[in-house]
């Protein structure tokens, strides 16, 4: 074969290939205009992790996170899709140990403490108040396990898996393995705490992992957001929209 043969030869299955892909393109796009479900049907081995959407951290809480009311009807919608629904609550005791008074301290400061640097925050969530209740329109009858966390006065817990030691486990990871659950979908606040640590330890505990942005509100505390979402890409976290989700 000379070389013109050659180069005659490549430019054909190029222009072959190209028909090939947009055949393809076609027949998908015409699946979509047919409306063909591409939705993630979550299913039994998938469960919903809500996390904090209690009083303190929407409006008119004492660490109330912008617009954290506004995610409450998407997370009610979408929670209709999921058989398995795990509610977080932050639960602190008085005077406990991420709360800036605790310290003397102002809040959004940091302190170094035995498990590591704290962000000190306003008093919040304390166990049995007002503040640590649900969102009043929160709405999940089936939900079937409530976690409560950094309910021990000297370790505070972001993640709904394991408390800021990094070692003391909240039995989440085994109850959702015990039934069998292998992907958790995380909405909630905040996006850039309780969010994004509860979706990087389901990565690290194994479980395929969806945080579902437009169901979280964020705190961004000095580009914490952004560090959040890009901490967790590097995890394997899928990062999508609630209407990503089909809902039943
Ligand atoms: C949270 C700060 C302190 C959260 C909880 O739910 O994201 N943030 N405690
Ligand atoms: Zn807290």
């Amino acid at each position: 074969m000379n070389k013109l043969d050659r180069r005659m030869l490549l430019a054909g299955m190029g222009a072959a290939a190209l028909v090939a892909t947009s055949g393809a393109g076609l027949a998908l796009h015409q699946a979509r205009a047919q409306g063909a479900p591409r939705k993630i049907v979550p299913n039994l081995r998938s469960a919903l992790i809500v996390v904090d959407v209690q009083n303190c951290f929407t409006p008119g809480g004492s660490l109330a996170v912008k617009q954290g009311d506004e995610i409450v009807p998407l997370i009610n919608r979408i929670s209709k899709g999921f058989t398995n629904v795990v509610i977080t609550q932050d639960w602190h005791t008085p005077g406990h140990v991420s709360f800036a008074s605790t310290h003397g301290k102002k809040p959004f400061e940091q302190v170094d403490l035995p498990y590591g640097k704290q962000t000190l925050w306003p008093d919040h969530c304390v166990q049995g108040t007002e503040g640590a209740a649900l969102h009043k329109d929160l709405s999940i009858a089936h939900a079937q396990l409530v976690i409560r966390k950094g309910h021990n006065k000297n370790v505070d817990s972001y993640s709904a898996f394991l408390e800021a030691d990094r070692k003391t486990p909240t039995g989440l990871a085994g109850y959702l393995k015990a039934r069998n659950i292998n992907r958790v979908f995380v909405c909630g606040l905040a996006t850039d705490f309780c969010v994004a640590w509860t979706a990087l330890d389901a990565r690290k505990a194994a479980f395929e992992a969806y945080v579902i942005e437009d169901a979280c509100r964020g705190i961004d505390l000095m580009g914490s957001l952004g560090r959040a979402w890009a901490d967790m890409k590097k995890a394997g976290v899928h990062r999508i929209q609630s209407t990503d989700i089909a809902t039943a």
